[in-house]
């Protein structure tokens, strides 16, 4: 078969219809897991791959996925699976995710209409819930569907915003027939912005990720006593607001010494009451530690632990905590990612082998399958933000790469 190449204004053009499903009063990006808007984008992609002739099964969890299974394949032949996710975070950019899932739907489009014959069905997932915003632990749909988290546990998910995942998958028409795990692949492979600054830095066009970092995820809960801002003397202060910004700055502060590349992150936090002048009686944040080595990310939670305890002496309030998400550093098949760096270079692209510092879907169907990513640069390094860039031609790349390792992995 001649080198062929995805349709660019047919990828383009979805990408960019996609990114405007779901956008809120303000303009704002948020497609949250099970939500309205949720509906609104998956309800978009089941209609692409109806027309793209895929047979559509959905899974207990919600996730979607477009099976191509060309005649004369024996029914048994466990699949090459391509996907991402269409889920976002709050503000979010239209490429995290919506890539990986619209870039496999249209290299099995361009593979049908070049009559590729594959020797292996072609399957394009988008898995639920991979961003955690609404419901920890995040990439809970492909955890679910690899066997790490027990599918009636995952349902009874409670929300930031009190919804039971289970209810509002229904709610929302996609508590699917089909257990999770129902079809196992032969191997699995993720196209993704890098979501960082390394490939544009090095002004190179294509990542072959070769392993992805370690996550921990953790909800802090501290306990002191409200007080009068004005009369209450410093030395007679149980400030819960006090405590929890020792913690962000020991996080910071810690990271940077480490000279490793642990990252740590407080991303969300609340104060009761939250009034000016009331000293916080309660402090509840999140903390989000990452590192690619997993004695390293033990360590990092032990040292927090120990600081915990030390802040809660000094500060005199109760501290608590609760894990919300912990998934281990993962290393990809090494055969996939030289099949990438070919495939690049088969297209005159240079490319560099890379850690992914985001989680994905890949993590967890590594599992259970051979897995390697496909990175393409974020401008600026920019994700999780409205301001997420790829530029057009680094996508096409991408998607090429993407079509040239499916055909590769599929011929015989
Ligand atoms: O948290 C992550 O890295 C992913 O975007 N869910
Ligand atoms: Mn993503
Ligand atoms: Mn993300
Ligand atoms: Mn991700």
């Amino acid at each position: 078969m001649s080198s062929v190449s995805v349709n660019a204004d047919r990828l383009l053009g979805r990408l960019r219809e996609l990114g405007s499903i779901g956008r809120d009063e303000t303009g704002r990006l948020v497609r949250l897991a099970a939500s309205d808007t949720d509906k609104l984008g998956r309800d978009r992609l089941v209609d692409w791959l109806k027309g793209a002739g895929l047979e559509i099964a959905i899974d207990r969890i919600g996730n979607v996925f477009g099976i191509w299974a060309p005649q004369g394949i024996d029914a048994a032949t466990s699949p090459l699976m391509l996907g991402s996710h269409i889920d976002t975070v709050i503000n979010a950019g239209m490429f995290d995710g919506c890539y990986g899932v619209l870039a496999g739907l249209e290299v099995i489009e361009t593979l049908k209409a070049n009559d590729f014959d594959p020797a292996r069905p072609i399957v394009v997932g988008a898995f639920t819930n991979e961003e955690g915003v609404r419901y920890a632990p995040d990439m809970m749909g492909s955890l679910v569907y690899s066997g790490g988290l027990d599918i009636d546990a995952a349902l009874a998910t409670i929300g930031t915003d009190g919804s039971v995942l289970g209810e509002e998958l229904e709610r929302i028409g996609y508590a699917g027939p089909h257990e999770p795990g129902f079809l196992q692949p032969h191997a699995y492979l993720e196209l993704h912005i890098e979501q960082g600054p390394v490939l544009e830095r090095e002004g190179v066009p294509t990542g072959a990720v070769e392993n992805l970092q370690g996550i921990s995820w953790q909800k802090v809960t501290i306990k002191g006593d409200a007080n009068h801002a004005g009369t209450t003397p410093v030395s007679m202060r149980r400030d819960a607001g006090l405590a929890a910004a020792r913690v962000i700055t020991f996080l910071r502060e810690r990271a940077i010494a480490s000279n490793t590349p642990t990252v740590a992150t407080v991303g969300c936090i609340e104060f009761e009451p939250n009034a000016i002048n009331v000293i916080p009686s309660k402090a509840t944040f999140t903390v989000d530690l990452r590192d690619p080595d997993e004695e390293r990310l033990l360590a990092e939670e032990a040292a927090l632990t120990a600081y915990l305890d030390r802040i809660a002496a000094e500060e005199q309030v109760t501290i608590s905590t609760e894990r919300l998400a912990r998934f281990q550093p993962v290393t990809f098949d090494s055969g996939i990612v030289a099949e990438i760096e070919a495939a690049a270079a088969g297209r005159g692209l240079r490319s560099r082998r890379m850690t992914s510092g985001a989680g994905h879907d890949a993590q967890m169907i590594a599992r259970i399958a051979p897995v390697a990513m496909i990175f393409v640069p974020s401008i600026g390094g920019i994700s999780h933000n409205p301001k997420e860039f790829t530029p057009d031609a680094d996508l096409i790349a991408g998607a090429n790469i993407l079509l040239d390792v499916v055909r590769k992995l599929t011929t015989s």
